[in-house]
């Protein structure tokens, strides 16, 4: 799918991540356990907001798409977001390149920064997506990303879509797309906490 495509990209991502937010919120379950299937499919709904966004991310939706495709794979063998980090943690592999549970944590963040880039532009009041765009990036990735790539990162700032444009290609009007980025916001805000606990209840931290 190469942009939104008349497919309901924001809304197929505002659902899947409800439903995790259910999974993750219910007081009826003694222990809480997020599958890796359903997380992955979630995570790879977002992947066609970046064609959205312009060319300029190109770089940013492959390191994206393919950590989210490792913890695809992961799910072929391995059921709980919980148990894969444990895996990872008996085999001394947590912070190795590539290792699941980095790959986790990298996904999270991306999560992460879609919620606050929708949280910014539902506040926002202009047609750009430069602020709430660079808010985002500023809070959520440039404390973990080397001069070079936050170099890059503030050159494709500048060639975003406008908002009208992003929608449009998203096959959205204001309101609906209202409706769907403040669903994804509210329901992803337990799931990330969540994730984190999973890192800090290990004392893996989630600074790295
Ligand atoms: C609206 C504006 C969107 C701004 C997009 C922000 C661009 C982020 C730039 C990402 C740079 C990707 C280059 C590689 C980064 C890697 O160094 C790290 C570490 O990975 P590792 O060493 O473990 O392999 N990877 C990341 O930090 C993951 C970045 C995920 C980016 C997801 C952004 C989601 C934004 C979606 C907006 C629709």
């Amino acid at each position: 799918m190469a942009e939104g495509d008349g497919d309901k990209t924001l809304r197929k991502i505002a659902e899947a991540f409800k439903d995790l937010a259910n999974v993750v919120t219910d007081s009826h379950n003694a222990e809480v356990n997020v599958q890796v299937a359903p997380f992955s499919r979630a995570c790879s709904l977002v992947s066609p907001l970046f064609s959205c966004l312009g060319v300029a991310f190109k770089f940013a939706e492959m390191d994206y798409v393919a950590k989210v495709h490792d913890l695809a794979e992961a799910s072929n063998s391995i059921q709980t977001l919980q148990s894969m980090i444990d895996l990872d943690v008996q085999a001394v592999s947590v912070r190795n390149g590539g290792s699941h549970t980095r790959n986790l944590l990298r996904v999270k963040r991306g999560l992460d920064m879609v919620r606050v880039l929708f949280e910014q532009i539902l506040v926002s009041e202009g047609d750009s997506l430069r602020d709430p765009a660079s808010k985002a990036y500023e809070q959520v990735l440039a404390p973990y990303h080397g001069w070079a790539i936050r170099k890059a990162v503030s050159v494709g700032m500048y060639v975003l879509p406008t908002k009208e444009q992003f929608l449009k290609k998203l096959n959205e009007d204001e309101a609906s797309a209202k409706v769907h980025m403040q669903t994804y916001v509210t329901a992803s805000t337990p799931l990330i906490q969540y994730i984190d606990k999973l890192f800090l209840s290990r004392d893996l931290g989630i600074d790295w």
